[in-house]
C-alpha cells in the first residue's frame, strides 16, 4: 500500500507524545486510575507499532531521495522510539526483565527520555502542519482502523501473555513486579538517580511546625510503635510489601491552620513535599521487618508514604517543616 505520509506522520506527531505523556503520569499516580493510565500507555505504544510499518516506508523514500539533512538525528529517533517499544515489551511480557547492569525498565525510560528532544528536534525540521483536508472522512476512518487495530494488538498481546503463562500477567496495576516480601534483608536498595547513603547518620530529627522548631532525638523516636504494612513500588519496576515501624507523621507535628504542605528533606538534600492532609498517613519508619532499617534503606530513617511510588519515600531524613507552599510547587519528578 503507498503509504499517506502526511496521515502517518500526524498520526505519529499524535501518539508519540500520548506515549510519553500516559508513561509519565503512570509514575506520578498513584491512585487506582494508574491501571487505565497504564492501559492507555500500552495502547498508545500500539499505535506506534501499528504505524510504523507505514513510517519506515516514509523514511525509505526520503532516503532515496537523498533528502537526508537531519537525517543523523532522524536515525537517532527512529532507534531510540524502537528500543523503547522493545524494552517496554520485555519489561510487560516479563519474557527479559534485566539486560546486563540495568533493567529493561531502565533501558525503557532511559531510551524515552532520550526520544524527548530527537522527537522535537524532527518536529521542528520536518513539520507536518494539520490542513482542513486533514480531517476528511477518509481521514477520520483511517484513524479509527489505526484506534481500532492498536487496541486489538493490545488485547491479543494480553490474551497470548496469559495463555503462554507470561510472567507479565503477574504484575500490579503499575505493571510492577513482585520482590522480596515480607523479607526485607532481600529488599533491593535503589536510589531515584545520583544520591548516595551518608557515611553516618543523624542522631536527630528537626521539626519545625507551627512557628516552633522541634529536635527529636532517636531515643524519643523509638519509643513509638505505629505500624504500617506498606508496599513500595519503584518506578524501576518491582515493588514489595513489607511491614514498617516508627511514628505517624502527624504526631511530630504542632496544630498550624496555615500550613498546606509537609516538605520533608534528607540528610543528602533529596526533597519531596506532601500535602498536609497525607500527614497522618505517612510513616516516618525506623523499623521494617522488626528490625532497624539498614544503611541502605534510609537509616535512622526514612519516609513510608503508602500509595505513592518508591521516589516520595525519602530515605535518610534529616528534617521536616510545614508551610503554606502548595504541595505541588515543586517538579513532579526529583532532579537529584
Ligand atoms: N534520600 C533519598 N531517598 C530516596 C531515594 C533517593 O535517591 N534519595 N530514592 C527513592 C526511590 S526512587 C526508591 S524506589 C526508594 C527505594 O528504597 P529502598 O532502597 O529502601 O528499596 O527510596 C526512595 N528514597
Ligand atoms: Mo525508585
Amino acid at each position: 500500500m503507498r503509504p499517506n505520509a502526511r496521515r502517518t506522520n500526524l498520526g505519529l506527531a499524535f501518539v508519540v507524545p500520548a506515549a510519553l505523556a500516559t508513561g509519565a503520569l503512570a509514575f506520578a499516580t498513584g491512585s487506582a486510575w494508574v491501571r487505565w493510565i497504564a492501559v492507555a500507555h500500552a495502547v498508545a505504544a500500539s499505535a506506534i507499532v501499528v504505524l510504523s510499518p507505514w513510517k519506515t516506508a516514509i523514511a525509505r523514500r526520503r532516503v532515496r531521495r537523498r533528502r537526508a539533512s537531519s537525517a543523523l538525528a532522524a536515525v537517532a529517533l527512529g532507534v531510540s522510539v524502537v528500543v523503547t517499544v522493545v524494552t517496554g515489551l520485555l519489561h510487560s511480557t516479563g519474557v527479559l526483565r534485566t539486560l546486563g547492569p540495568a533493567s529493561a525498565m531502565q533501558l525503557h525510560v532511559a531510551s524515552a527520555l532520550a526520544s524527548v528532544p530527537l522527537f522535537l528536534w524532527h518536529l521542528v525540521a520536518r513539520p507536518v502542519r494539520p490542513r482542513r483536508t486533514d480531517v476528511s472522512r477518509r481521514a477520520v476512518l483511517a484513524g479509527a482502523a489505526v484506534g481500532t487495530a492498536s487496541v486489538a494488538s493490545y488485547g491479543a498481546l494480553t490474551f497470548l501473555a496469559n495463555e503462554l503463562g507470561l510472567r507479565g500477567v503477574e504484575r500490579r496495576a503499575t505493571g510492577s513486579y513482585e520482590i522480596a516480601s515480607l523479607d526485607p534483608g532481600r529488599l533491593p536498595v535503589t536510589q531515584w538517580l545520583d544520591d548516595s547513603p551518608p557515611p553516618s547518620g543523624v542522631q536527630t530529627l528537626t521539626v519545625d511546625s507551627g512557628g516552633a522548631v522541634r529536635r527529636w532525638s532517636l531515643a524519643e523516636l523509638s519509643a513509638f510503635d505505629d505500624a504500617v504494612n506498606a508496599v513500595l513500588d519503584c518506578t524501576g519496576g518491582w515493588y514489595s510489601a513489607q511491614e514498617w515501624r516508627g511514628v505517624r507523621l502527624s504526631r511530630l507535628l504542632s496544630p498550624d491552620a496555615e500550613a498546606t504542605s509537609v516538605l520533608v528533606r534528607s540528610q543528602t538534600g533529596y526533597t519531596r513535599r506532601f500535602p498536609i492532609t497525607d500527614a497522618p498517613h505517612l510513616l516516618l519508619a525506623l523499623r521494617v521487618g522488626g528490625r532497624p532499617l539498614s544503611v541502605g534503606h534510609g537509616a535512622p530513617m526514612r519516609i513510608v508514604a503508602p500509595g505513592r511510588r518508591g521516589f516520595w519515600w525519602v530515605k535518610w531524613v534529616a528534617s521536616i517543616r510545614t508551610d503554606d507552599v502548595p504541595w505541588w510547587w515543586q517538579p513532579p519528578f526529583p532532579l537529584s
